[in-house]
């Protein structure tokens, strides 16, 4: 009878021992797997942005005939809605320009230099669409 209690206090014990150390076992792999997917996580996001440093790229292109603050408006609404380009700054001052910040991967400069024909000015070597120029204000032509 005794022999009986003790096998059955060991056993009692083994499992909760058994329990115990399963429990830590998976708490420790819990932890490792959310430290192990931290670790992953930020080293992806520092490829994602070194590569978007990478294909981030700024223009110049030159408005020949820009004039006045409503065509700083016109273009720089052209463009604001145009897929890639992060920033765009019209100086209608001499030399009369635009400054492009656009990412490489999604658009070009040649694209971005279509846009702002559209919207009825040269850019670059684009020669403005005539009908887009026909409907601007009469102080941008
Ligand atoms: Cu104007």
């Amino acid at each position: 009878m005794e022999k009986t209690d003790a096998k059955g206090f060991g056993i009692v014990i083994a499992t909760k021992l058994f329990a115990i150390y399963t429990f830590y076992f998976l708490m420790i792999m819990k932890h490792l797997v959310i430290i192990i997917s931290i670790l992953a996580l930020g080293l992806f996001c520092n490829s994602c942005a070194e590569k978007s440093q990478a294909q981030e790229k700024t223009a110049t292109i030159t408005l020949s005939t820009a004039k006045c603050e409503t065509c700083k408006k016109n273009i720089e609404k052209a463009l604001k809605d145009v897929p890639g380009v992060n920033n765009a700054i019209v100086s209608t001052k001499a030399p009369k320009s635009v400054t492009v910040v656009y990412n490489a991967s999604i658009t070009s400069e040649q694209k971005i230099c279509e846009v702002i024909s559209k919207a009825g000015y040269n850019a670059n070597g684009v020669s403005r669409d005539t009908a887009a120029y026909e409907k601007l204000d009469a102080c941008c032509k």
